[in-house]
């Protein structure tokens, strides 16, 4: 059986979201970052990179969690992977660019302005990361303006998965795009994204 290594509140979020849509069975091993279980040489030797989420899909293992998504919605033909070859290159593109322009700066900003005990705080890192987020939000504005989604006008797992690593974006104030906000709320109004949002807790 597929396992899923990370805990539902990490970046394995993104995962248990694509599995959701999917509808296929699998283990969770709900491990937080850092914690001793992503310490032993056991998980050094699936990821010597030490991160979640990984997959082990009968011992095939891959990190990345964009690669993740985008290698089980192919395998498992899901209506969410375009076939046609450019929207399938659309859902690369926006996984890659994720990965580039948003990943870690809308953590930083999230960290650096509510999850960092108030000592740890650097404003000058949060007032980096929002200029890096709003140039990344006013891309997504463009591209949300042209079509209601990302790769085509169906969801696919290129929303999938720069929704769900937007994450943080569904408690901040997004007014100034609003195709960006309206797209993120209906991204994460899906089934799956609800039930993947309450394994967090
Ligand atoms: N680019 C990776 C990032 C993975 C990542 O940074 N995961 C965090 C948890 S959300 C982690 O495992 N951090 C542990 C560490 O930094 O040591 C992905 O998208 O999967």
């Amino acid at each position: 059986m597929l396992i899923v290594y990370g805990a539902a509140k990490s970046r394995a979020v993104r995962t248990l979201w694509m599995l959701g849509e999917l509808g296929i069975a699998y283990e969770h091993k709900n491990w937080l970052p850092r914690s001793t279980d992503t310490q032993t040489a056991a998980f050094g030797a699936l990821n010597p990179n030490r991160r979640v989420p990984i997959i082990d899909d009968e011992g095939f293992v891959l990190s990345e969690s964009m690669a993740i998504n985008l290698y089980l919605a192919k395998k498992h033909k899901s209506p969410l992977y375009p076939t046609d070859p450019h929207q399938e290159a659309l859902a690369w593109q926006w996984s890659l660019w994720e990965t580039d322009r948003l990943d870690r700066q809308i953590v930083n900003h999230a960290r650096h302005t509510q999850d960092l005990p108030v000592a740890e705080r650097k404003p000058e890192v949060a007032k980096a990361a929002w200029e890096e987020c709003v140039i990344a939000f006013d891309v997504l504005e463009v591209a949300l303006n042209k079509t209601p989604y990302l790769a085509s006008a169906q969801f696919s797992v290129a929303d999938l998965n720069v929704a769900s690593a937007l994450y943080r974006g569904l408690v901040l104030d997004l007014s100034l795009w609003p195709k960006t906000n309206a797209w993120l709320h209906r991204c994460w109004e899906r089934a799956a994204a609800q039930k993947a949002q309450q394994m967090r807790g």
